[in-house]
């Protein structure tokens, strides 16, 4: 049976897990769960995750929800131990990763509450953008953490890396471009777009999500 990814292209979650499947060198089957017929509410997938919200996994029976509970899982389980840990097994460092994804819960709501995709993108509404000095504040404490580390918890990438990088995608899809400041954000976003597989696990899905907020915000 083997290990079922269920994503959705829109989903910025979904592209961190995807990244995490990808660079354990995982094979696994992905299932594109589609949001216009609300399969996501099916009986079937709330099996998977009885919240009705992507990512999804099923690892021969075995099924969870919550992108970040994902991808510890999938460490957890296949990633052996070794210099550059994905999710590192020393307490400490990996206490710092943990810290680092819980930070990415909030900035999450941020972005959304910046960019409005929801309603963008299902509702057909034109609501402009939203307060940006919060954005600019999280900023700030990301270039602090990279002045510490190369990465966001570690001097090596790892899953909390890859949680943050999706969740900045939220912001393409307005063009956002105010990283003026933040030369060391800015530094460790282009090491991140230069990830194998990050275009197959990331940039392509944002690209047509961005041509799809465009298109709406502009018609
Ligand atoms: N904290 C969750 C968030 C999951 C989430 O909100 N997924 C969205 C897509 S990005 C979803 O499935 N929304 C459908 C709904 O809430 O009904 C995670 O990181 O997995």
């Amino acid at each position: 049976m083997g290990i079922t990814f269920y994503s959705n292209v829109v989903s910025p979650p979904c592209r961190a897990v995807w990244l995490t499947l990808k660079t354990l060198g995982l094979e696994f089957k992905l299932h594109e769960v589609n949001f216009a017929e609300m399969e996501h509410k099916s009986p079937e997938f709330l099996a998977v995750n009885p919240r009705g919200k992507i990512p999804g996994l099923n690892d021969n029976g075995f099924v969870l929800g919550e992108s970040r509970a994902i991808m510890q899982y999938l460490c957890n389980k296949f990633e052996k131990k070794n210099e550059n840990e994905l999710y590192p097994k020393d307490p400490q460092a990996r206490a710092l990763v943990d810290q680092m994804l819980y930070i990415d819960v909030d900035a999450v709501e941020e972005f959304y509450s910046y960019v409005k995709p929801f309603q963008v993108l299902f509702l057909e509404q034109k609501p402009g953008l939203g307060e940006e000095s919060k954005i600019q504040d999280y900023f700030k404490k990301l270039e602090c953490s990279l002045s510490k580390n190369k990465f966001l918890a570690a001097d090596h990438f790892t899953i909390a890396d890859f949680s943050v990088i999706a969740s900045i995608t939220i912001l393409d899809l307005c063009k956002y471009d105010n990283f003026g400041e933040f030369p060391k954000l800015k530094k460790w976003m282009e090491a991140m777009r230069a990830l194998p597989g990050f275009e197959e696990c990331v940039g392509t899905h944002v690209k047509s999500v961005t041509a799809m907020y465009q298109g709406k915000i502009n018609a």
